[in-house]
């Protein structure tokens, strides 16, 4: 067993470790990167399902923090699909020479804080153990799938997948009979594609989500320049922004405008086909019901006016939960897919599944006989991939135990007892209710200015104060609160993994207020961190 010493230890090759090798490596740190992967990309490296493709807008769904690569990089959809964004993530790297730094197929086993030499032993599954003195978790937030304990799932005859775990092999559904469980945004993705391949597809629904039409195209070369033309300008405003997008902010609520003025608007979002056009339409559409129903209602009949069949329509119909409060889906004839003779919905509301069997799913109804069965079933959210790490800080105490009624930490970022230990997009931070990249370079940022400030200032250890901890993690609750969010299971709830935790796990302050906080802190020498 070799033990090397480094400044730094990076845990992921995604769009976070990435930024976090680069950013560290800018102050003149010795960095060291784990990824489990063979290659760089994440989430995007992981997830080569059929379909996959971003649901934020490419040209901000981007870095920013490189001018030139910003300016030179094209990309060729309003929405990627994932194989451009995995050869995005890859240009990136040769780009900025990353790959030497980083060790692939290498998972990090354990993390364990040693106090008397304030350094972090990392260890790896092959054996491997570095010392280092910070430790950089970009490990990503949908990254620990989801593969529910279904009775019988093990005795399926045929091909097991599961979206965030797709084969790099093409996966061939011609002929087959085909079954996909989940109903989010990665089945809703897949289906209308497999749909097309598939002899025939069962699609087993446990919740109808709201899926708005992507409207994916070829970007507007004139609209792509302009906005290179003010990139900064355009950047800066996206940072400020709510979502990490650009938007204009709503400024009335949904009851203050007419019914006519209110689908008229709508209808409009709806043609634009953006993740959040809809839900920003008014200010009060995640945090009042009467307002939420009316941009409810709107959807529920879109999709009415969508599938034939009326049960399917019924059935595909999300009630019950407030809209946007479950992440809305964006999709590419996903409803209309309901419509072809080889394709059946299975409502597992009505009839649940009861096993799995070696030929198919049996429900409470009918045996549905498969070849192939796909699990887009989701992940362990944000709290998932940091847990599987087994980190253990001060005084022998695992985050696991620290964590154990949900997650506390100072910012999304820091967490008492875990000196010197950084989560990128951690929960409590805007994360999840954001775009990914924006939250993730402000992360970076900020946490590799604070190293610089350590380093600068002659101290060695960072970590969370424990009552700015609680503050911190009682104010993401309180915002979460005010919302309609905690009513609806969902898995920015914890709700989707059995005994989990029921914590709203994102901050809903907004990227450019959280940014503002973030920056205000640091400028008055990071109260609510400990510096050593
Ligand atoms: P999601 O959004 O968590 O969706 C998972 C789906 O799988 C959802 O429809 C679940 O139903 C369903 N599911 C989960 N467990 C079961 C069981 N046991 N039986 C039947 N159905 C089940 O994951 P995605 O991968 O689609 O998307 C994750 C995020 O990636 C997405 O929000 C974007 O941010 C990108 P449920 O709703 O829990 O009833």
């Amino acid at each position: 067993m070799s033990t090397r010493t480094v400044d730094a230890v990076v845990v992921g090759a995604g769009f976070a470790g990435l930024y976090a090798l680069h950013r560290l490596r800018g102050l003149g740190l010795d960095v060291q990167v784990y990824e489990a992967g063979s290659d760089v990309g994440g989430t995007w490296y992981w997830n080569r399902y059929p379909g996959a493709r971003c649901d934020i807008e490419s040209i901000y769904y981007s870095y920013s923090f490189d001018d030139d690569l910003a300016r030179e990089w094209e990309w060729s959809e309003k929405y990627a699909a994932q194989p451009e964004i995995l050869r995005y993530l890859e240009h990136v790297a040769d780009r900025f020479d990353l790959r030497r730094d980083i060790a692939f197929e290498t998972r990090v086993s354990s993390l364990r804080f040693d106090e008397p030499t304030g350094r972090w032993t990392v260890t790896t599954e092959d054996g491997v153990q570095v010392e280092a003195t910070y430790v950089v978790l970009g490990v990503g937030l949908l990254s620990s799938a989801n593969l529910p304990d279904i009775p019988g799932r093990d005795d399926f005859a045929g091909p097991v997948l599961h979206t965030g775990r797709w084969p790099h092999e093409p996966v061939d559904f011609s002929g087959l009979r085909v079954g996909v469980i989940g109903t989010g945004s990665s089945g809703i993705q897949t289906i209308p594609i497999v749909a097309q391949q598939a002899a025939h597809l069962t699609v087993f629904q446990r919740t109808p989500n709201f899926s708005l039409p992507a409207h994916n195209h070829t970007p507007d070369p004139e609209h792509i320049a302009d906005l290179k033309a003010r990139y900064p300008e355009v950047r800066e405003q996206v940072r400020t922004s709510s979502y990490g997008i650009l938007l204009d902010p709503p400024t009335q609520s949904a009851l203050e405008v007419s019914e006519e003025e209110r689908i008229a608007t709508y209808r409009e979002r709806w043609a634009e086909g953006t993740l959040t056009g809809i839900l920003q339409a008014y200010n009060d559409l995640v945090r009042n019901q009467e307002s939420n129903d009316t941009a409810a209602d709107f959807v529920r009949e879109r999709i009415v006016e969508l599938v034939d069949d009326p049960q399917t329509a019924q059935d595909l119909t999300p009630r019950g939960y407030a809209f946007g409060t479950k992440r809305p889906c964006l999709d590419t004839g996903y409803y209309a897919t309901f419509n072809r003779e080889d394709v059946e919905l299975v409502n597992l509301r009505r009839t649940p599944i009861e096993r799995i069997t070696a030929s198919g799913v049996r429900t409470s109804e009918a045996e549905y006989p498969l070849d192939m069965l796909i699990f887009a079933t989701g992940y362990d959210a944000m709290t998932g991939p940091l847990l599987a790490l087994d980190i253990v800080g001060r005084g022998g105490r695992s985050l696991r135990e620290a964590w154990a009624e949900g997650p506390r930490s100072y910012l999304g970022i820091s967490v008492a007892g875990f000196p010197n230990l950084f989560t990128v997009t951690g929960p409590g931070s805007p994360s999840a209710l954001s775009n990914a990249v924006v939250s993730i370079e402000q992360h970076v940022e900020w946490l590799s200015d604070l190293i610089a400030h350590l380093r600068a200032t002659g101290r060695t250890l960072v970590e969370a104060d424990e009552v700015a901890e609680k503050e911190w993690t009682d104010h993401v609750q309180a915002a979460g609160n005010a919302t309609l969010y905690p009513q609806t299971d969902s898995w920015y709830m914890g709700a989707n993994i059995p005994g989990k935790p029921r914590v709203f796990l994102p901050y809903i302050g907004g990227v450019g207020a959280y940014r503002a906080h973030c920056d205000d802190l640091a400028a008055r020498g990071y109260p609510g961190l400990l510096l050593r």
